[in-house]
């Protein structure tokens, strides 16, 4: 968005002062290009006068902001194109605190349609200046100069800086550089990134006289009961014990928090007399295959779980078919809609969290999620004055810019108890915040933030993120990209076994298959590039 008529070539003539780059200085921007921290007041900080190089008939620009476009990964069909009353206040708000000359653009999209448009935009030239990408998407744009590195950016964006976690910016890195900005968390046990893990119909085991399960033979006698009990009180044995949906990433596998309570989880990379080998071909899966066969031959789990989508388990969970469930914190909240659509069909119905069942060796956890798995954001190479950009993306981050970014006016659309820590909106839903441009479409860092959740959904929250298994190794290596089907032969011996369809000694004929089909090349590439960062 360049201003006042020039060619590129004239503005290639221009000088750039300092670290300011020349769109900001056609911008006339007053805010420093300098470093700074958002929140002071632009008058305390130096103004560098733009020095004046009138070019020829040219009549001068009258000043105008530099307007970030700005393209997300999100579907909110009722934001305004004008950007509604969100884009008048942001604007206030910048201004308050002493950013000037900053505008800002959003166009949405979601899903296949984003990445569709997003890569026309790139091949054609005309990527906006900040957006969303996976970590594919990066990697290409990086390697093809597309994408710049942050690192510099984010040593003048302390707000942001507080807000991200390490294991986010190191997955984020390439060939050494930053080049995606992750999702933020709040300070608070609840806002860590852990959701998942195992509901449970809290009312079922009311109805039997059971306590929330807590270790692995409690949790079996609760899918009996659940099974066998009539829990549901209809006189009918209608109901599962255990239900789950296929996971959405092949990589992953079904109730991985039982094999979390041997310690380890299937495609995770766990160490052993100092080498790491995955969870998959050491000994204790062989035994949760055994345990999870023996629940899948008395009847306690559904017979559809391995090819059960998301969308079927959602409707086995409102219809009453299953007890415990592969869930996630958020399902607690009464207000979101699997549980909302339960208590319609079922008022008595109440889902809570369970922490993961522990085993005999008392330990128990559910796999940690990846780092950076979602909302990665990355900067045009081609963005007029980043650091300007930075200081935006900072300021929605900080404590005057978050709030309103994120909900909207104090007293209007939310309202803050400031002893308590929460925040009650007062509007109908999300879509009433994205329909007057706030939240979401705007949050130019997604800082995580579940304040506004009732309480038990918060402590459930802290649970999912309390009782977690770690991975040891979530880089990616050649040979994995070089034997893309390890992760197959894993699921179909996963699922012929629980099922019964193999005897689990057929376990040992995967791990076999596992290092000639792959895995031998994977572990030694694995365990190479462990030592390297350990050192
Ligand atoms: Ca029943």
């Amino acid at each position: 968005m360049l201003n006042g008529g020039l060619s590129l070539k004239k503005i290639k003539r221009l000088n750039t002062i300092g670290s300011c780059s020349v769109a900001a200085l056609l911008a006339l921007s007053v805010a420093a290009c300098s470093s700074g921290t958002p929140d002071k007041p632009s008058a305390a900080q130096p103004q560098t006068p733009a020095p004046q190089q009138p070019e020829k008939k040219e009549t001068a620009a009258p000043p105008q902001p530099v307007t970030y476009k700005i393209f997300r990964n999100f579907g909110a069909p009722e934001y305004p194109a004008d950007g509604g009353k969100g884009h008048k206040e942001v604007l206030a708000g910048l201004e308050k605190a002493g950013l000037k000359g900053i505008d800002y653009q959003v166009n949405l999209a979601s899903g296949t349609e984003y990445f569709t448009k997003l890569n026309l935009l790139a091949s054609s030239g005309d990527l906006p200046d900040f957006f969303n990408v996976d970590i594919p998407t990066l990697t290409r744009f990086a390697d093809e100069g597309l994408i710049m590195p942050l690192d510099d950016l984010l040593k003048n964006a302390p707000n942001v800086g507080k807000l991200v976690i390490s294991k986010d910016l190191d997955a984020l890195k390439y060939k050494g550089k930053q080049y995606g900005l992750p999702v933020g968390y709040r300070p608070e046990a609840f806002n860590g990134p852990d959701v998942s893990g195992f509901n449970v119909r809290q009312d079922w085991l009311d109805n039997l006289g059971l306590k929330q399960p807590k270790t692995l033979d409690e949790f079996y006698n609760v899918l009996k009961a659940f099974t066998n009990d009539d829990p549901d009180k209809n006189g009918k044995k209608d109901t599962y014990g255990l239900g789950a949906a296929k996971p959405s990433n092949p990589q992953n596998t079904t109730f991985a928090a039982i094999f979390g309570a041997y310690g380890i989880i299937p495609n995770f990379w766990h160490e052993r007399d100092g080498q790491l080998k995955q969870g998959m071909v050491l000994p204790e899966s062989k035994e949760v295959l055994a345990l999870l066969q023996k629940w899948f031959k008395e009847g306690l789990i559904d017979p559809e779980f391995v090819i059960t989508e998301q969308k079927q388990l959602d409707e086995k969970v409102v219809g009453s078919k299953v007890g415990i469930f592969e869930g996630n914190a958020f399902n607690v909240d009464p207000k979101q809609p699997v549980n909302l659509a339960l208590k319609k069909a079922t008022p008595t119905a109440n889902v809570q969290l369970l922490a993961p069942p522990s085993g005999a060796g008392g330990k128990n956890g559910w796999p940690e999620n990846m780092p950076a798995y979602n909302d990665i954001r990355a900067i045009s190479a081609k963005a007029k004055n980043p650091e300007q950009l930075m200081k935006l993306i900072d300021w929605s981050a900080s404590d005057a810019g978050f709030p309103l970014v994120t909900y909207g006016v104090e007293n209007e659309h939310y309202t803050f108890d400031k002893a308590k820590n929460r925040i009650n909106m007062t509007v109908n839903s999300y879509s009433d915040l994205y329909a007057q441009g706030f939240s979401n479409p705007i949050r130019f860092i997604q800082v995580v933030d579940r304040r506004w959740m009732v309480d038990e959904a918060l402590t459930a929250m802290e649970t999912a993120n309390k009782y977690t298994v770690k991975n040891q190794f979530w880089s990616t290596t050649q040979a994995m990209l070089d034997y893309p089907d390890l992760p197959k032969l894993w699921s179909e011996y996963y699922a012929k076994i629980v099922t019964g369809t193999w005897p689990v000694d057929k376990w040992d004929e995967f791990v076999t298959k596992y290092y000639s089909q792959g895995g031998k090349e994977i572990e030694k590439q694995v365990n190479e590039e462990w030592k390297k960062t350990k050192k």
